[in-house]
């Protein structure tokens, strides 16, 4: 079934969560729904608020542009627009934008029929953004503790932050992020190359079925995880390497503030060495 039959076959009202059928249409290609309404206006709204802070601010070149949180003594409470109102503003303005579009994400599978898992993926994303400008400001006491809007300057709090425990990659959840990205791109290279290697046959012959991809790994390693056990494995492998990252940067400061290289004596005090 082509593509576009599909869709007007499944272009039906209902399964919104909010609204009911109110904004349940589409505009061209897209579903609008309440959440896609809410989407737009957070978006628009933070490129706006976005746009402002770039204006009073000293330059217009693009690697340059950042907009700050506010200075750590204002602690918890709102800043004026100018000293990190603004940051302030504009991380609502996110979180607003972001979870309007996993909550479109859901109207979407409901009315599909099919399981929450893209929304859930992507929940873990914004929960590793909310993990940086929420969870670990609040928890440190002061939303400063953020990091600045900015394509440079956004890399310089990376680097500064990491610098202040001396050593990040001694930071045992960082080790674990790290490993899942590794595995992530190992898993995609092996599933990208098998499927295309397998659609790709020689020269007059025809394309190769699952049973030639079982087989091909069956020979090599002795093992075949399936064609829906890499897809299981590839979304388990990514959404752990979200996870493990907000968890590296919410115990950095909140739970641990020596390096992090210091955290291993652990490993030098146990009994055993005695
Ligand atoms: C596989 C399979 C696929 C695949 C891949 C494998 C037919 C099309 C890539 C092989 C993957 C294995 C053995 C798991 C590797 C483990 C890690 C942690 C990277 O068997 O089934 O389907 O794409």
């Amino acid at each position: 079934m082509a593509m576009l039959s599909f869709e007007r076959k499944y272009r039906v009202g209902g399964g919104t969560l909010l609204g009911g059928d109110l904004f349940d249409f589409w505009v061209g290609p897209f579903y609008v729904g309440f959440f896609g309404v809410t989407t737009i206006f957070f978006s628009f709204v933070g490129i706006a608020l976005i746009m402002w802070g770039a204006a009073i601010g000293p330059t217009w070149n693009p690697w340059k542009i950042s907009i700050a949180p506010p200075d750590i003594s204002y602690g918890l409470t709102l800043a004026p627009l100018r000293e990190g109102g603004l940051w302030q503003l504009i991380t609502v303005c996110a979180l607003g934008a972001f979870g309007s579009w996993a909550l479109r994400e859901v109207e979407i599978c409901r009315k599909l029929g099919i399981g929450l898992h893209v929304p859930f993926a992507f929940s873990v994303a914004i929960f590793a953004y909310f993990s940086l400008v929420v969870i670990r400001p609040v928890l440190l006491g002061a939303w400063g503790f953020g990091f600045p809007y900015g394509i440079i300057s956004h890399l310089d709090w990376v680097s500064n932050t990491g610098y202040q425990y001396l050593h990040f990659h001694y930071n045992p959840a960082h080790m674990i992020a790290v490993t899942f990205f590794f595995t992530t791109t190992l898993a995609l290279a092996l599933h990208g190359s098998l499927v295309l290697s397998a659609v790709n046959p020689a020269p007059g012959e025809t394309v190769k079925t699952p049973e030639h991809e079982n087989t091909f790994f069956r020979d090599t390693i002795g093992y075949s995880i399936g064609t829906l056990g890499i897809h299981r494995l590839g979304l388990f492998l990514a959404l752990s390497a979200a996870f493990w990252s907000a968890i590296c940067i919410i115990i950095s400061g909140p739970f641990w503030t020596r390096g992090w290289p210091e955290w291993w004596t652990w490993w030098l005090d146990l009994p055993i060495w005695r």
